[in-house]
């Protein structure tokens, strides 16, 4: 036990810089802001923070645009500021990691700068720039058809030089050439041993795996013939250097600080679990482990992240079953060489309990109660996002296409409009879409109290819209509530840690997979043969629902938490206990000790 890694029984909590707290009136969260919540979080059971990008940045991408590595956003705070972050992390026994950004750089970035001003430059090649083609009428094309992630296409052409250079996101921020050592050793030093040398205590790492892409270059094939531009991650995503890079990485950088423990890669586009392995198995230090993509990915359109599809509840459960049963590996012969995260929020995606529960005021916190317990109960390391555990939902309906920030949500829904010749039903379907799946929902300020602006700012006029409801939903009054959302996520981490045998580290066993209405599982130990056992029942539904507990190897359950505040009290009066049936009220949740 001793052995294991501090970070497989961490949990983890994301803070997105700009919305999380304002110190100095501004209107914009900073880094001082961070540090007067450090003992908010460590009250919370958080064991580490993951901070996104608060390094200098024009902010077309909220940070994701990086023009120096080694500098603050100052409207953040600066180097020092940071510092005395890590120092309030450690002093309280917490770790911190910072987003690594190195696909590509802000356009604003020096490297770039001189690699744009000319052919010649010795930093041209740090970037990845192709000369046009032409059609057969001499119209100037892009060197491919890709698609970017920001609408529109990956390459921009500058004037200067007569060229396209390679951005799979906005035009702002440019492709770094990985196939370029020089670049490579440049990104280390700059990105990582910079911050490494100040004592942060490992990064996430952002697309992990579109460095390396294939080459030669070439058109992806048509998918989506109403545009000239297509989806192309498999021409980009999961090349075929990406895990020597990662090896060098660990080579040259990341074995030269012992104190360096933990690296989990963002891995979009990566369904298949032999391909997720080939990132982290032991023996093959590339990373600690990845976040999938599957869960956040449900009801996103195919060709369209914004085209919202409806999707199944077994559709989660295969799911969470797949990468559960990923910890047992693929490494064969018993080898449980694989790991994985628990996590469906992020920066970059809706609020869950809009997205998978249910955000309506009546079973708004019953549902918050019960995906707490069921990502507690499940094995790998949590990361919970800021205001999860507050329950904050998405924006609000009324808030119209103006009221949103980000580049990917307003880009697409201005390329649709203008596709569609302003068609109102696509954009009504847009909107929609927009409404459970922006990432904007998840960007809008932390709310903790019920004072104006939800007191994530006092005076000035917050960078983006507070929600509605920030006097329902805000932290100052769910720490005065036992009953609270808050207050049952502490409960659940404390369980989760005390018996982390069963939930962090156990095996998942799961029952009915077909029904679309519960979710029931088992968790068992490992190491002592399956000694300890829990059992899981959630119901994801508005109806109540019946489910039936398992029976053999889960004989004898206890009740142990429920997310209705009387659950304890409807399983004292169930007549001798002998019965495994349970009728679980609207999004209820129940854990169930065995024997
Ligand atoms: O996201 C990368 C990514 O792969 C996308 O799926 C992302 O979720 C985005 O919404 C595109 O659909 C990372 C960051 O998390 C994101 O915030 C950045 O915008 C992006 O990289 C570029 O750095």
């Amino acid at each position: 036990k001793s052995t294991r890694p501090w970070w497989k029984d961490a949990v983890c909590y994301q803070i997105y810089p700009a919305s999380f707290k304002d110190s100095n009136g501004d209107g914009l969260g900073d880094i001082p802001g961070i540090i007067s919540k450090v003992d908010y979080l460590k009250d919370l059971g958080i064991d580490a923070i993951w901070v996104s990008p608060m390094f200098d940045s024009p902010q077309v991408d909220m940070g994701y645009d990086i023009s120096n590595y080694e500098a603050v956003y100052p409207p953040y705070g600066t180097v020092k500021d940071m510092e005395d972050l890590i120092e309030a992390c450690h002093s309280r026994g917490m770790k911190i990691i910072l987003d690594l950004v190195i696909n590509h750089t802000s356009d604003q970035h020096a490297w770039f700068k001189e690699s744009r001003s000319s052919k010649d430059n010795p930093k041209r090649d740090w970037y990845i720039w192709k000369p046009p083609r032409y059609a057969p009428d001499g119209t100037r094309l892009p060197p491919t058809n890709w698609r970017s992630y920001f609408s529109g296409s990956t390459w921009e052409f500058d004037e200067l030089t007569g060229e396209y250079y390679l951005h799979l996101f906005a035009k702002e921020q440019p492709d770094l050439n990985w196939e370029n050592e020089e670049t490579r050793k440049a990104i280390y030093n700059s990105a990582m041993r910079f911050w490494l040398d100040k004592g942060v205590d490992g990064f996430r790492v952002d697309t992990v795996n579109m460095y390396s892409k294939q080459l030669p270059l070439e058109d992806a094939p048509v998918s989506d013939s109403r545009f000239y531009e297509q989806p192309a991650w498999v021409n980009y995503a999961n090349g075929p250097r990406m895990h020597e890079f990662l090896r060098e990485m660990n080579k040259l950088v990341l074995d030269t600080y012992p104190h360096v423990t933990v690296m989990v890669g963002e891995l979009p586009h990566t369904p298949d679990p032999k391909k997720v392995l080939d990132y982290l198995r032991e023996g093959d230090k590339q990373l600690s482990m990845v976040f999938q993509f599957d869960i956040v990915d449900l009801g996103q359109g195919k060709q369209h992240k914004y085209h919202f599809e409806e999707w199944k509840l077994s559709e989660l459960k295969n799911i969470v079953e797949k990468w559960q049963r990923f910890i047992e590996g693929g490494g064969g012969e018993g080898k449980r060489d694989g790991w994985t995260t628990v996590f469906c929020e992020n920066h970059d995606q809706g609020r869950s309990i809009s997205r998978y529960a249910c955000d309506s005021p009546e079973h708004r916190v019953n549902s918050g109660k019960m995906l707490s317990l069921m990502l507690c109960a499940l094995t790998g390391t949590l990361f919970v996002y800021q205001g999860q555990e507050i329950g904050m939902i998405n924006v609000p309906k009324s808030w119209g296409i103006d009221s949103f920030k980000d580049i990917e949500s307003v880009n697409f829904y201005w390329a649709m409009a203008k596709q569609s010749g302003n068609d109102q039903t696509e954009l009504d379907y847009v909107m929609k879409s927009l409404q459970v799946l922006s990432r904007d929902n998840a960007r809008i300020p932390m709310q903790w109290d019920e004072t104006e602006n939800a007191g994530f700012t006092e005076g000035g006029k917050p960078w983006m819209r507070v929600h509605d409801l920030y006097r329902e939903i805000n932290v100052k009054q769910q720490e005065r509530d036992k009953s609270s959302l808050l207050g049952f996520w502490k409960r659940m981490i404390k369980l989760r840690k005390k018996f982390s045998e069963v939930f962090i580290h156990g095996e998942f066993e799961g029952f009915d997979m077909e029904n679309e209405k519960t979710f029931a599982f088992g968790k068992k130990s490992v190491e002592d043969g399956g000694r300890k056992r829990a059992v899981v029942v959630c119901n994801f539904s508005g109806e109540e629902q019946e489910v039936e507990l398992p029976g053999a190897g889960y004989e004898g359950v206890k009740f142990m938490v429920g997310s209705y505040e009387d659950a304890e009290e409807k399983e004292r009066t169930l007549n001798g206990g002998s019965s495994r049936k349970r009728m679980l009220r609207p999004w209820e949740g129940r854990l169930y000790a065995v024997g």
